[in-house]
């Protein structure tokens, strides 16, 4: 058996790893994957920044497989000064509570070129998040999307294609100032500078005040050029698979002139309610099918913080019909 730990491993977890991991018949494929972290300049709203990428991406790559398939996701940390782990938002890691990715609890975190392999079993269909649990470093990008399949569920809503809608909460400030804020208790004066969908996002230029930011990056006007576009046919249905990856404010989703079925909630499924916008806190999903049965046209999904007031942060993105 291949030693996977890098560092803080004992033979004690060593052995309960091969029982209860090894020993367990797999009847799914084995997909196998690998995500460096890095540090690097993101553009996610026009304003360049610093934060997490993940193979050179911000949000990490969509890590996908079938129902009783077993992932097995090795993680590089090449970030200097920085402790990371991976937590699957959702998943309930039967058998393998060890994988849960909470820094210090279920592992040591993973130290600057150190890795760690995580194996677990996909053992429940569904939307999930993957995101850093050690220091709220989600907050600067270090997330993506998990999803399961279940291949019948294709057939028994009869769609022609899912898309990922993952939502952040986007700050010129990093995730240290963040937690402080929040651990004296300012989190009511928190604010968020740009809400992403799928790492990108549209800043009003005109708000942006370099020498209070953290970074002295320029704001690019032609910022809606960064916005993330859905191309679809007409009179066709989607399975849009929304993600809140926000780490603080709740996120109203909705498209303009549709309404749309919800079909699953947190990775189960649900008697479909139709509705025309969902309110999603941090880490919660919705899948949903919407019928492009309007004039062929652009149309905004809209991801806003439904305060009853102002819109703040707003975001839009052009659906393609
Ligand atoms: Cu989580």
């Amino acid at each position: 058996m291949a030693l996977f730990f890098d560092r803080g491993s004992s033979a004690f977890c060593l052995l309960l790893f091969y029982f209860l991991i090894v020993q367990q018949p797999t009847q799914g494929k084995v997909i196998t994957s690998q995500i460096i972290l890095d540090r690097a300049i993101i553009s996610g709203d026009g304003v360049p920044q610093i934060g997490y990428v993940l193979n050179g991406e911000m949000p990490g790559p969509v890590l996908r497989g079938n129902v009783g398939d077993e992932l097995h996701v090795k993680v590089i940390n090449n970030v200097e000064g920085r402790a990371i782990s991976f937590h699957w938002h959702g998943l309930t890691m039967m058998g393998s509570p060890w994988m849960d990715g909470a820094s210090h609890i279920t592992q040591c975190p993973i130290g600057y070129k150190e890795s760690f392999e995580y194996r677990f079993k996909l053992d429940q269909a569904g939307t999930y998040l993957y995101h850093s649990h050690d220091a709220g470093q989600m907050v600067e990008g270090l997330l993506g999307a998990l999803i399961v399949d279940d291949p019948k569920e294709r057939e028994l809503w009869k769609y022609e294609e899912d898309f990922v809608v993952l939502i952040q909460d986007w700050f010129r400030v990093d995730s240290e100032t963040i937690n402080l804020m929040k651990w004296k208790g300012y989190v009511m004066g928190l604010t968020y500078d740009s809400a992403l969908i799928n790492g990108r996002g549209s800043y009003n230029c005109s708000l942006y005040h370099p020498s209070s930011a953290s970074t002295p990056f320029t704001c690019d006007v032609n910022s809606t050029n960064f916005l993330t576009t859905y191309n679809v046919d007409s009179s066709s249905t989607y399975r849009l698979r929304i993600i809140s990856g926000a780490s603080t404010f709740k996120f109203r989703f909705s498209i303009d002139s549709h309404s749309f079925q919800v079909i699953t909630t947190d990775g189960h499924l649900i008697s479909p309610i139709t509705s025309d916008y969902v309110d999603l806190l941090a880490g919660e999903r919705y899948d949903i099918l919407i019928k492009t049965d309007q004039p062929p046209n652009n149309y905004w999904i809209r991801a806003s913080v439904p305060t009853g007031e102002e819109v703040k942060g707003f975001l839009f993105i052009y659906l393609f019909i």
